[in-house]
């Protein structure tokens, strides 16, 4: 089979296999729904079981491995991805509908991630201390938790699997993986990469499926030590409840409704440009985006006047189009979810500023329009995760309102601040109860060095990436000896 056939038709990797699945699934391009992107293999159970097996019986050979070797594997995927950015990033814009400048950097990312995790490999960090006892020598150091299950997400089928994927192996553990229901051939070619990078058969293993089957199994597997999951706080919460009942590790990453908060002191256009690609780009689907902004009076008119304006100009279109600014929503469930949610918001009387209509664009896609609305705090727009190219302003009547704003959310992931008072910056970060805190930047756009993750409902478990990602992906061991 050559590499073009097996892209149109993604296997599972299982045991160093590509095998076919138990049924098929197809991918649909969301910016064009009369493309299939790929028929790929679905897995049952069973089949996932046998995945977990392969993992659990490569542990022994890859978790004893040395860590040039895995730093060697992780750098060679890395260099892979990097040299491939173009065509694996038209791939992702395909099947997922991020624009191709996005998808492109995204895969450029997942590539300097791998890298960062190889250098990771060489630096395992272990303590030396001494002994409350005479002659006794104290020494700590880090294992691999042993099989990880790492459950993704859509919204960055690259992003995502590789920053958990990476750390996964830069520490010694084996995984299997299961990208998100539509966008199996990013999380095939991902894996098609990771397939040829000297991994022992069974180290790492692909399987694509629905959540219910596959995922769940994973979740429920004896043998999977670990599991890290970024989605919804729906399925989180159970896979928490079911990992956590037979005593597994877990992360979890879920939703955000981060605010942004604009300050009658602020440079307009800046917050406007901050607000503009934090609750826009990527068609706002990201945990990170801003869908709350939280407008001092002083600045509310003109920064509503403003952004409206670089609304209706935004150019929403197919995600292979140069001229495009804002692909198509990821599929037709979730674009109905974005308009019930406008529908809503109309409803309990939130004030209509622009957009959020379906659009019918040359190509049949998931199109809508970028919606932005004037809510009051307790409205369902200002509340709950939407996922969409949605957004709501709330009016603040001091600094301090808006901060008690800005923490008034069940999420806590991310929280950004447009001032130009080194004062009010500095409290805010301080303040702003969530783990990761934007002084005139746009709340999407991290670092893929430092660590990534929120409080309250955003997320449970240590935080991902940067070397704080050994905390969830390695167990400690104290030892003792007589000296
Ligand atoms: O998420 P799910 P979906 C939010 C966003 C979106 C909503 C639904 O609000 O509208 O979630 O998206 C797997 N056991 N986010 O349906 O269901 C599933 O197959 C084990 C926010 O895609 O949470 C997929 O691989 N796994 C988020 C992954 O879990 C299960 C990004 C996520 O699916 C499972 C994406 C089960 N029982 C969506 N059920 C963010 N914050 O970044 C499903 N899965």
């Amino acid at each position: 089979m050559k590499l073009g056939d097996m892209q149109q038709n993604p296997r599972h990797l299982i045991n160093g296999r590509w095998e076919i699945g138990t049924t098929t699934g197809v991918s649909i391009n969301p910016s064009d729904t009369r493309e299939v992107v790929a028929e790929h293999a679905r897995a049952d159970r069973n089949q996932t079981e046998q995945a977990v097996r392969a993992a659990s019986d490569a542990l022994a050979s890859w978790s004893h491995s040395n860590p040039q070797r895995r730093a060697d594997v992780l750098d060679l995927i890395g260099s892979e991805l990097l040299a491939r950015k173009d065509e694996l990033g038209k791939l992702l814009a395909r099947e997922e509908g991020k624009t191709l400048p996005e998808a492109v950097a995204e895969v450029a990312r997942s590539g300097q991630i791998f890298k960062f995790f190889a250098g990771e490999a060489l630096r395992i960090p272990g303590e030396l201390h001494a002994s409350v006892r005479q002659g006794v020598q104290v020494d700590v150091t880090r294992e691999p938790v042993g099989v990880v299950g790492i459950i993704a997400p859509w919204n960055f089928p690259f992003a995502i699997p590789a920053w958990k994927i990476a750390p996964a192996l830069a520490y010694g553990n084996t995984v299997v993986f299961k990208p998100a229901e539509s966008v199996p051939t990013c999380g095939w070619a991902l894996s098609e990469i990771i397939s040829r990078s000297g991994l022992p058969a069974g180290a790492f293993n692909l399987i694509m499926g629905s959540g219910r089957e596959a995922g769940q199994t994973l979740v429920d597997h004896p043998l999977v030590n670990a599991v890290s999951f970024t989605g919804s706080v729906a399925t989180g919460t159970r896979v928490l409840q079911a990992a956590t009942a037979r005593r597994a590790r877990v992360q979890l990453e879920m939703g955000g409704k981060n605010p942004l908060v604009v300050l009658a002191d602020a440079d307009l256009e800046q917050a406007v440009d901050c607000a503009l690609q934090g609750g826009y780009f990527s068609t706002g689907q990201r945990c990170t985006a801003s869908s709350r902004f939280i407008v001092e009076a002083g600045v509310h008119d003109a920064f509503v006047a403003r952004l409206r304006q670089r609304l209706a100009t935004l150019k929403v279109g197919h995600a292979l189009e140069r001229a495009t600014e804002m692909g198509p929503v990821v599929d037709e469930t979730q674009l109905a979810q974005n308009l019930e949610h406008i529908a809503i918001a109309r409803k309990e009387g939130a004030e209509h500023v622009f957009g959020g209509e379906r659009l019918e664009l040359a190509t049949p896609g998931h199109y809508m329009s970028p919606a932005l609305f004037l809510a009051r705090p307790e409205h369902r727009i200002a509340r709950e995760e939407i996922f969409g190219p949605v957004a709501c302003v709330l009016r603040a009547d001091s600094y301090e309102h808006a901060l008690a704003l800005a923490n008034d959310t069940p999420f806590g992931l991310c929280a950004g601040i447009c001032t130009t008072s080194l004062k009010r910056a500095m409290h805010f970060k301080r303040h702003a109860q969530v783990g990761m805190t934007m002084v005139n930047l746009p709340t999407a756009g991290v670092d893929f060095h430092v660590p990534f993750g929120g409080r309250k409902d955003s997320s449970y478990g240590p935080r991902e990436q940067g070397s704080h990602a050994a905390e969830f992906y390695t167990t400690v061991k104290t030892g003792y000896m007589l000296a």
